[in-house]
């Protein structure tokens, strides 16, 4: 069996790890030892800086055809609290975001069962129109199945039709957990762990770049975040295409997807940051999600191998849906203060990891 020790040595030697050191990792009991090992991985990447961005979520429809037990957002047509934003509801958002600094926005929406194809392109026009600076980073490899088949087009040519009318990169969701077992029961009509990754393997090709997320803290084993992980660390070596790992921690409010316990622990939460960074030594980037962890579970994660709080937000749906218990935005000053009273370095990023200014 090796031993911690073993495996820090080798992680410092700057040698990857293997699936099941990466669970040793995630039985150490020491948590501090753990974060030190993560928290100086990531000074070798990224020295003391903390990446942030100024952006906005729109979800601009929580009407979906798919029922995913974890979800708390999504609505069936007919149900109370349905919507479905109009082009004009967009671009008063984007507008707004515009006005308050923002260079990212953030789309992302349910599977609405009869929206045409043009409504996703004349979308992403929308909020290109407001001005041709904003990033839109939209949706998640699910949507991006969905919106092939209703177009009729291969995923290269619907991908390409969306470039064209200003898609930037994607967002990282809908990755859940990859395994079969779990993720039939998680979420049994979304498209296979398999279909994620093959589509993010043609966004990289494509030349976009995304995100890739992991849904925890629900059914899955420790093994099968490893297994998560193992895949996304495959992909990234093949394409090179992922910004950041984000991992999510699951919001148990308000869904089908009854747990024990109420959610992640803290420790949990920084364990599986820390693993994160440690074996997926492909990646850059990993971010703590506040809306998900709250602002001071993100804060502190600065210590254990994080190096990006995500946004500002604006408007935060799906997490609040289900309980999450962090306001709906955070300003500017509100995540410079998280990043200096951490003793680190804030950098105000664009969506694609670009420095715009160094505070
Ligand atoms: O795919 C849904 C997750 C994702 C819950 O790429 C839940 O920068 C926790 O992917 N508890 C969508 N999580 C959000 C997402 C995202 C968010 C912020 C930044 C980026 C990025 C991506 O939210 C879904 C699903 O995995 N989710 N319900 C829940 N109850």
């Amino acid at each position: 069996m090796t031993t911690f020790a073993a495996i820090a040595e080798k992680v410092q030697a700057g040698q990857r790890i293997d699936e099941a050191e990466a669970l040793v990792l995630f039985r150490h009991e020491d948590l501090l030892e753990l974060g030190e090992l993560a928290a100086a991985v990531n000074r070798r990447k990224n020295g003391n800086k903390v990446f942030f961005n100024v952006n906005r979520h729109i979800n601009h429809t929580n009407i979906c055809v798919n029922r995913c037990r974890f979800c708390a957002f999504f609505r069936a047509k007919e149900d109370e609290g349905a919507y479905l934003m109009s082009l004009d509801d967009v671009r008063s958002r984007a507008e707004e975001a515009l006005q308050q600094g923002a260079t990212e926005i953030h789309v992302v929406g349910g599977l609405h069962p009869d929206l045409p194809f043009e409504f996703y392109l004349e979308l992403l026009q929308t909020i290109k129109s407001v001005s041709p600076t904003l990033h839109v980073k939209a949706f998640t490899a699910v949507e991006i199945a969905y919106l092939a088949k209703l177009a009729g087009l291969s995923i290269a040519d619907t991908l390409g039709r969306l470039k064209e009318a200003g898609l930037g990169s994607l967002p990282g969701g809908g990755a859940e957990i990859f395994a079969p077992e779990v993720r039939d029961q998680l979420c049994p009509e979304k498209i296979s762990g398999k279909q994620w990754l093959s589509i993010m393997e043609e966004v990289h090709k494509s030349g976009l770049k995304s995100n890739a997320t992991m849904l925890y803290g629900h059914l899955e084993r420790i093994e099968d975040r490893i297994d998560h992980m193992r895949q996304l660390r495959e992909l990234q070596d093949r394409t090179g295409g992922f910004q950041v790992f984000i991992p999510l921690a699951f919001q148990p409010e308000h869904s089908q997807l009854k747990i024990a316990g109420g959610g992640t622990t803290g420790v949990d939460d920084l364990r599986t940051l820390a693993v994160g960074r440690i074996y997926l030594d492909n990646f850059a980037n990993v971010k703590a999600y506040w809306v998900m962890l709250g602002a001071k579970i993100a804060q502190v994660a600065l210590s254990f191998g994080v190096n990006d709080l995500d946004g500002t937000v604006v408007e935060e749906r799906i997490g609040h849906e289900a309980g999450a218990d962090s306001p709906q935005a955070m300003s500017r000053d509100g995540i410079l203060n998280l990043i200096r009273k951490a003793g680190r370095v804030p950098v105000e990023r664009d969506t694609l990891y670009r420095e715009l200014k160094v505070y």
